[in-house]
């Protein structure tokens, strides 16, 4: 216990970090995390690469420390990361405490929200608004990834990291930056990237299986929400459908439609894209946009939220009622 400040400081050495407030930050979480035992780690709904890989990370982590730890979601594990968990058999044990990793907001608890919000000692998150209530928050919006900050945590603890720990931060870090090609990446990004390789991490495989490689369904979903493209606000907007028709048709999964949200964006002058997918209740919104839009803002009119270049919400009016109001609502951040 009493080396965690020593740990932090030799990392913070190694990545060439100066922030008193911010070693502050990383010694008391660490701290705090080697005091649980009987420890349940959250994942959001609709798990993603850097909430599923930190969880399992710090998972990993607690349990080389010879604690009890489970990763918990509310939705089932996607096929491309069920690798995370091999080896990984849940534990039974009565709870003592909850960490919460890569969750903004209760609600993306899911169906895991009734049991768990309120009740969460330690939210580690890189989300610029988190809501989440705890007595100890470490949110760090300047990380690309939560798993950044798991690198930090486990070193911090004198976690001897293995392999699969180290997959499991790259997975992490790596979805979430899109390849280490968003503008979310920092120096610091990459010196936890070369960290990890040389334990002996797969990168290319790894990007390939989780970035690179569809499927028919996907295939076949693009091209048919691509036949819905549009343009808006003098072509800087563009927006995508995805329909549960659409769905259907290709016997597609909620992870089928990963490829799709990030097409408008990709378009030369676009500087907002959208992506509206049909829900049961309505429509789930996924804006991606570059420097001009600040996705965060456009969403939170909507009661939704999360990164500047990358945020969503949610409407349950009519298609053509809910794309009037996003694109009059990004009209207006476009004139500002
Ligand atoms: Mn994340």
């Amino acid at each position: 216990m009493a080396n965690v400040k020593k740990n932090v400081k030799n990392l913070f050495k190694q990545l060439g970090i100066d922030d008193k407030e911010y070693l502050k930050d990383v010694v008391q979480t660490a701290q705090k995390l080697l005091t649980m035992n009987n420890v349940e780690i959250l994942s959001h709904r609709l798990p993603d690469g850097d909430t599923l890989g930190s969880a399992v990370a710090l998972c990993r982590g607690l349990r080389s420390l010879g604690k009890k730890a489970n990763v918990i979601c509310a939705d089932p594990i996607p096929q491309k990361y069920q690798f995370l968990f091999d080896g990984l058999d849940e534990q039974s044990f009565q709870p003592d405490h909850v960490v919460s990793v890569d969750i903004a907001a209760p609600h993306l608890m899911g169906k895991l929200e009734e049991t768990y919000a309120g009740k969460i000692d330690v939210a580690i998150d890189h989300h610029m608004k988190n809501s989440i209530e705890a007595p100890l928050k470490f949110v760090d919006e300047k990380a690309a990834a939560v798993g950044e900050l798991i690198w930090l945590l486990l070193n911090a603890m004198g976690v001897t990291v293995d392999k699969a720990m180290a997959e499991a931060m790259f997975t992490a870090i790596t979805t979430d930056t899109g390849c280490f090609k968003y503008s979310n990446v920092t120096p610091r990004t990459h010196q936890i990237a070369v960290e990890l390789m040389k334990l002996d991490v797969d990168c290319a495989g790894l990007n390939f299986r989780l970035l690179d490689e569809t499927t028919k369904a996907q295939l076949g979903l693009k091209s048919a929400a691509l036949s819905t493209l549009e343009y808006h606000c003098e072509d800087k907007c563009a927006i995508v459908t995805i329909t549960t028709e659409m769905m259907e048709k290709f016997n597609a999964s909620p992870e089928d439609t990963d490829g799709v949200s990030n097409i408008p964006r990709s378009i030369q002058g676009v500087q907002c894209g959208i992506t509206m997918k049909q829900t049961e209740d309505g429509w789930k919104i996924s804006i991606r946009s570059d420097e001009h839009v600040n996705a965060a803002e456009v969403c939170g009119k909507f009661g939704g939220g999360g990164h500047a270049r990358a945020a969503g919400c949610k409407f349950t009016e009519s298609y053509e009622e809910a794309k009037q109001k996003l694109v009059a609502a990004v009209e207006e951040v476009l004139d500002k």
